[in-house]
């Protein structure tokens, strides 16, 4: 079975490519577009995207919209990750935690799929920490700032083996599998 792989994200398809091709899943990169409203949650976001590639004729594909959620700052960037990674990016957010005891945090990531015709959505989340500082180069995005929970390794120090096996995109992929295996 193919499903099309829609992100401007390398680092998306890369982590899809590798949970989805062990699952006997082709994956193909389309560098669709889609116009990301400005809303308070990554469902609506995903829904909007949804809406919009919905009679472009693309097959079955799947999207993610994903963010860093950090409790003491009111789970900021959360919807806002991409543009703040691309701004402040991971030392903006390691300023702003300055003297800030609680540095607890989340990944979620929301992932639509339109199969056969058919639309849905899967969540997965990954609850953990704001390290001290950057470490690690594996990963993309926040990767380097980010220690789950249990773990004393930011997700940048893990191969994408242990990063898929805890993470908020790992955990809605192996969702993504069991809603597809239900629908073939
Ligand atoms: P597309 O919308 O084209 O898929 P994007 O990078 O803009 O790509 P998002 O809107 O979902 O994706 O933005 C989420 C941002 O959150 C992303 O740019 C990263 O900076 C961060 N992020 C999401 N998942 C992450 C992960 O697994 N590890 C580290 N950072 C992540």
């Amino acid at each position: 079975m193919r499903l099309k792989i829609i992100t401007s994200n390398p680092g998306k398809v890369r982590e899809f490519h590798h949970a989805l091709g062990s699952l006997g899943l082709d994956i193909e990169h389309a560098n669709e577009n889609c116009d990301e409203i400005q809303a308070d949650t990554l469902e609506e976001v995903v829904l909007s995207c949804l809406a919009q590639l919905r009679f472009r004729e693309l097959g079955d594909y799947v999207l993610d919209d994903s963010g860093l959620f950090i409790n003491a700052l009111g789970g900021f960037p959360g919807v806002y990750s991409s543009y703040i990674f691309r701004t402040i990016g991971m030392n903006g957010i390691l300023k702003l935690l300055d003297n800030i005891n609680d540095r607890s945090a989340y990944f979620e990531c929301c992932i639509g799929c339109s199969f056969r015709g058919e639309e849905f959505v899967v969540w997965g989340r990954c609850d953990g920490s704001i390290g001290m500082h950057p470490s690690g180069t594996d990963g993309f995005g926040f990767d380097p700032i980010f220690i789950p929970s249990d773990y004393d390794e930011t997700f940048a120090e893990m191969s994408i083996d242990k990063k898929e096996a805890i993470s908020h995109r790992g955990r809605a992929i192996r969702e993504l599998a069991i809603a597809l295996e239900e629908k073939i």
